[in-house]
């Protein structure tokens, strides 16, 4: 098959994240940190050192803020749900994701808390590679706004958020707003510096760009964001204490880790580094390549500018989005995804909200010819149809 449905889940997996997930369930079972023999310390040592990478690769503040959750979604409902309390105002985007939407629409019903979405013209998506920008942000700071949540890059489209532009100016003229940073689809591909772009949190899909694999998110905090824990329990320390730990990570990781996907994250990550220029050449040429060929088709229509995060959404005029896709699989063994991609905003910003689109997401491995027998399909569906 050919697989191009990396922005859900990353279909390339490092050798080396092959290798050591089958290691880690043969030869290191055990609890990591909770006992004292040497296989929960070696597991607790491989937690530390991937930790350690993580804080390094994103400039974290501390490895202690490094904290894993089991996906994305578990660390925007930490931010959200951890931080907003009654009457708090917070400020998101069209491109957030229903990992976004329905935490916040939850506490709006619950907490009174309040949220005004950035949207920015249909045209913008089409002429301005970062259509989110500061000045976007600025119109809608409130006295009571306790949060900023930006999506860096949607996973609709591939389009960009200026996440340096809003986190530095967010930070000097509304100190006390808090910053966080969808990073789902950026986290690999794109640089993000945690202290340098002022994050406040930072949420990540480490089963995408970051090479590890599914059940591995992230939430990488500063030093002036401190979420309520969605879960509370066993921490492995402080037993006698009967209430949550509020040191870090331990305050937001309770119960025994996915150390299989911890230790797959840590040689993702190494491949991820070892591979970015790579990634940050490739992906933009390949996108551009498929843009380019896309717009030249009659019967499709292109709603992707080129971009480092691999994604190319597209219609065909005569053909819903579903089906686009189902033929795809059925008849040419391509992987895309298709239709509304939990992100309703985006498509009601974009005018996709009655069919959606189908979403090509490459990874750095895919190659040329992948995407010219693609092309080839997509032709022979819009002849057919
Ligand atoms: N949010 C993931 C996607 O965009 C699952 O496909």
């Amino acid at each position: 098959m050919i697989y191009f449905d990396n922005a859900a889940t990353g279909g390339f997996k490092p050798y080396s994240v092959q290798e050591v997930v089958p290691t880690v369930i043969k030869h290191l079972c055990a609890n990591p940190t909770r006992s004292s023999h040497r296989l929960s310390a070696v597991g607790g040592e491989m937690v530390f050192k991937t930790r350690m990478l993580l804080k390094e690769f994103f400039n974290a503040p501390s490895a202690e803020r490094v904290i894993f959750t089991k996906n994305c979604t578990e660390a925007l409902n930490t931010v959200i749900l951890g931080l907003l309390k009654k009457g708090d105002h917070a400020v998101i985007s069209c491109m957030e994701h229903n990992s976004v939407l329905r935490p916040l629409n939850h506490l709006k019903a619950e907490r009174g808390v309040t949220f005004d979405v950035i949207t920015p013209k249909k045209e913008a998506f089409f002429t301005q590679k970062a259509p989110i920008s500061y000045k976007d942000v600025r119109g809608l700071i409130k006295p009571d706004t306790r949060l900023v949540l930006i999506n860096h890059a949607s996973n609709v489209n591939g389009a960009l958020a200026d996440v340096y532009d809003i986190g530095i100016n967010l930070r000097q003229e509304f100190p006390n707003v808090l910053f966080a940073v969808d990073g789902a689809q950026s986290g690999g591909h794109l640089p993000i510096d945690v202290k340098k772009f002022c994050i406040d949190a930072l949420c990540l899909a480490c089963h995408k760009g970051l090479g590890g694999i599914m059940g591995s998110g992230a939430l990488i905090l500063s030093d002036r964001c401190d979420p309520a824990p969605l879960t509370m329990g066993g921490t492995g320390s402080d037993s006698f204490n009967l209430h949550q730990p509020d040191y870090y990570p331990d305050r937001l990781e309770s119960g025994t880790l996915n150390l299989p996907a911890i230790v797959a994250l840590y040689e993702g990550l190494l491949h991820t580094q070892a591979s970015f220029d790579f990634s940050a050449h490739q992906l933009p040429k390949m996108t551009e390549h498929l843009i380019s060929a896309l717009s030249q088709t009659d019967g499709a229509t292109t709603y992707s500018l080129p971009n480092a995060v691999g994604i190319v959404a597209f219609s065909v005029n005569t053909v819903p989005s579903q089906t686009v896709a189902q033929i795809l699989s059925d008849e040419y063994d391509i992987a895309v995804r298709a239709g509304f991609h939990c992100a309703p905003l985006m498509h009601r910003a974009l005018h996709t909200h009655e069919d959606g689109l189908v979403r090509v997401s490459l990874s750095p491995q895919n190659t040329f010819k992948e995407i010219s027998t693609l092309l080839k399909a997509v032709k022979e569906i819009i002849k057919s149809n």
